[in-house]
């Protein structure tokens, strides 16, 4: 009989069993320090052989429980993604998950609009694999406990309960923003994320009026777990118009969201990050090289191709 403890692994030459994964992985430390140098790309890629093309891992001795997508919303902060990366992979590898990184970048010019580039990461990373958890991330909030596992629980999770920021309190009751976790089929039962708020505010709120409507709940770690650091940046612009979209949002949940997304690739495969101090440009491709991170560059239909700049 084979329970479902088990499950069978066709590798090149054998069929080989591993066990799923213990329920508390056995190798976290608990409390960490946070590391706030950002090393180079090409340091991150040596510093993580065993990422498979694309980014993606997987452990090697057990089962991964579940199979995590994180998406972070992106936009000019490429020193932040490095420091993100590097806290964040040997995170996720000591948490014995099956994961993958997508960045998600907005083409130039435009307003911010975190929430559908949210809901493009989560069609995006659907294509690749059959992801069941994902885990929205903002990418300059580092965790400082990696007994806050990144995995999704029967209800919708907040993770970032705790940010250094905010001393460490939550600012009130039904904040969703920072770093959430949503299953496949909660994403598809509150309809994703709202399209609709552009520039900075609102959009964590009305997925949190998402989900009580369709009556699911928040959870939360405890915060002296669900703990940040908040790497430092400029305030964005915030969203005149984020409280009227927030108030008549219970309006819009059936046909603004996944229902409604549109968008358009830009760059399929490549992305350029360029190093301000060497004047040098990586290329990076997707699925073509062992990166540390999966990057779509991605546009909304309503924007030219020219809009996306390189160096
Ligand atoms: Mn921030």
């Amino acid at each position: 009989m084979f329970g479902n403890t088990t499950f069978f692994k066709n590798s090149t030459s054998q069929l080989e069993t591993l066990k799923e994964c213990p329920l508390v992985p056995p190798n976290l430390v608990g409390r960490l320090k946070v590391l706030t140098e950002p090393p180079s790309f090409d340091a991150l890629e040596q510093m993580f052989p065993n990422l498979k093309p694309g980014g993606r891992f997987q452990p090697s001795t057990c089962a991964a429980r579940s199979k995590v997508a994180l998406v972070i919303p992106y936009r000019d902060r490429e020193e932040h993604l490095r420091i993100f990366l590097h806290n964040l992979h040997p995170i996720l590898q000591r948490q014995q998950l099956d994961y993958g990184i997508y960045v998600i970048e907005e083409a130039a010019d435009i307003k911010f609009n975190r929430a559908m580039l949210m809901n493009v990461g989560f069609v995006e990373a659907l294509k690749q694999h059959d992801y069941d958890c994902f885990i929205f991330h903002d990418v300059d909030l580092i965790p400082e406990d990696d007994r806050n596992l990144y995995n999704c629980p029967e209800q919708p999770r907040h993770m970032s309960v705790a940010i250094n920021t905010m001393n460490y309190r939550l600012p009130y009751k039904d904040i969703f923003g920072g770093v959430s976790a949503l299953t496949k089929k909660h994403m598809e039962i509150v309809n994703g994320f709202s399209n609709e708020f552009w520039g900075w505010g609102g959009e964590d709120d009305d997925m949190s009026n998402r989900i009580r409507h369709h009556g699911l709940k928040i959870s939360r770690y405890s915060p002296k777990i669900a703990r940040y650091t908040m790497l430092k940046h400029k305030k964005d612009d915030p969203n005149p118009d984020r409280y009227n979209k927030l108030y008549k949002g219970k309006y819009r949940f059936k046909k603004d969201g996944l229902s409604n997304l549109k968008y358009t690739r830009v760059n399929k495969r490549k992305v350029v990050f360029c190093s301000e101090e060497s004047n040098l440009c990586y290329i990076y491709e997707n699925q073509e090289f062992n990166t540390s991170v999966n990057i779509f560059s991605l546009f909304t239909s309503a924007f030219f191709k020219e809009n996306f700049i390189h160096c």
